[in-house]
């Protein structure tokens, strides 16, 4: 039977290792961290994906996924490793790629085929990649086949657009691009085109977020600039996109996550051209500031407060926080302070607590509703989690000391928190 090696147990090679076992074939799952594949192995995932835990734990058991300690041998080798940015420096670190390169290298045999699934800068596939698994003197597009596909999977809803969005993929020939075209025919219904320039195919990745960026960059100062004019954003905004080819995003308190932050700096890796693009990220990455702001103008001083964050997930109906919008903020306001610290440093606040009840990391310091807002002068919504539709303006009102409401993604009902008694501020 075809096998086929995930390199990655993560956010993304471990639904996509779960979807290819259920397909019907061998998958082998690897990742450095002996922690991680113990507590897999364990049947403990270390994220909150809905639907995953049940695909793992059934696709382990008819024995079609297994956890491996050491890499073997495959057909097919499937990379899922991360590409995180070099701190301060803008630009991709291709050393987990490049790693996992050498361990498929390790166990390559002839008629292989390696797919990179990583989102890189454009050049890395037929680049470091590349070099790195002709170490072996195996030659790609003559004695091994080598690929790019990225993902294009929206966390929160992982396993339906693995098996269903149209994928891009490009080999670096003909029988390379066949070859990964049939392991992807085999488990998604989605539209597969394929080119033969792995580099096109990256660029492609990288342009997707970038316009997503872009355009909540556009939405964030829309909305700056809608409140100057006393103009709702959110209702501006709605109008404008009934226009059929004007399709502007949603504002917020920043953009998060693992890709959007990121992803755009790829496109400056041997490029001295981004303008627009970077502006869009500054414009983003200043929004916890502006809303910091905007709590120091409605509140007249932010001196001795206490504000409650709703939501620290980088986004609604996850658990993940990586450069969550909520928890810049919190460091935008200062560092989390107890009110006996309070008196020690003279007063000056603001005091912070953090909600989210999506939020498990035991290093993100959350509270329970109550007592994240009990005194609090305001709230501010960070994360358009669906449970905070539901939060109760009233039992909040007759906990919280203030009436301010700052809801940076529209998801509180506004008359009912009005009738409340509160004071409802939107971005
Ligand atoms: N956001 C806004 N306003 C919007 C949309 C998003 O402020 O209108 C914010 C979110 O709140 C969040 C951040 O942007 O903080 C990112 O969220 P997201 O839902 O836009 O994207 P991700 O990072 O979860 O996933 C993106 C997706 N890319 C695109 O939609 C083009 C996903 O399909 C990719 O697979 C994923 O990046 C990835 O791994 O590259």
């Amino acid at each position: 039977m075809t096998r086929v090696v995930v390199h990655g147990l993560g956010y993304i090679g471990l639904p996509t290792a779960a979807v290819i076992a259920d397909s019907g074939l061998d998958v082998a799952g690897y990742d450095t961290s002996d922690g991680l594949r113990k507590r897999l192995r364990e049947g403990t995932l270390s994220f909150e994906e809905p639907g995953l835990d049940a695909l793992v734990d059934r696709t382990r058991r008819e024995g079609a996924l297994t956890f491996v300690s050491d890499v073997p041998t495959g057909d097919y080798h499937l990379v899922c490793v991360p590409t995180p940015m070099v701190p301060e420096e803008n630009r991709a670190d291709v050393g987990y790629v490049e790693a996992a390169g050498r361990n498929v290298a390790a166990v390559l045999r002839e008629g292989d085929t390696v797919v990179l699934e990583s989102t890189v800068p454009p050049g890395t596939t037929t680049g470091a990649l590349r070099e790195t698994l002709e170490s072996t003197g195996l030659r790609a597009g003559e004695e091994f086949s080598l690929a790019h596909c990225p993902e294009t999977v929206l966390p929160g809803n992982l396993l339906e657009e693995i098996r269903s969005n149209d994928r891009l993929l490009a080999g670096v020939d003909e029988r390379s691009t066949r070859k990964a075209r049939e392991l992807y025919g085999r488990f998604t219904d989605g539209d597969i085109a394929t080119r033969t320039d792995p580099t096109t195919v990256e660029f492609v990745k990288l342009a997707q977020n970038t316009y997503r960026d872009v355009n909540v960059a556009l939405a964030n100062e829309l909305a700056k600039v809608a409140h100057d004019y006393g103009v709702d954003s959110r209702e501006a905004i709605a109008l404008a996109n009934r226009h059929p080819r004007v399709e502007v995003h949603q504002p917020g308190p920043g953009v998060g996550g693992h890709c959007l932050p990121i992803d755009p700096w790829f496109l400056g890796q041997e490029s001295d051209r981004l303008d627009l693009i970077e502006r869009a990220r500054e414009v983003n990455d200043a929004m916890p500031s502006y809303v910091s702001d905007v709590l120091g103008e409605e509140l007249g001083s932010l001196e001795s407060t206490k504000i409650a964050i709703l939501g620290v997930a980088y986004k609604g109906n996850v658990e993940d926080t990586r450069r969550s919008p909520g928890l810049e903020l919190a460091m935008e306001l200062g560092p989390r302070r107890r009110s006996d610290d309070l008196l020690a440093d003279g007063g000056r606040g603001p005091e912070v607590t953090l909600y989210d009840p999506h939020v498990t990391d035991i290093g993100v310091n959350v509270a329970s509703y109550e007592d994240a807002i009990r005194g609090a002068d305001a709230a501010v919504v960070t994360t358009d989690h669906d449970e905070f539709t539901e939060l109760d303006p009233a039992e909040t009102k007759r906990l919280m000391a203030g009436d301010l409401v700052v809801d940076t993604k529209a998801v509180l009902d506004r008359e009912a928190w009005s009738t409340a008694g509160f004071a409802v501020r939107r971005i």
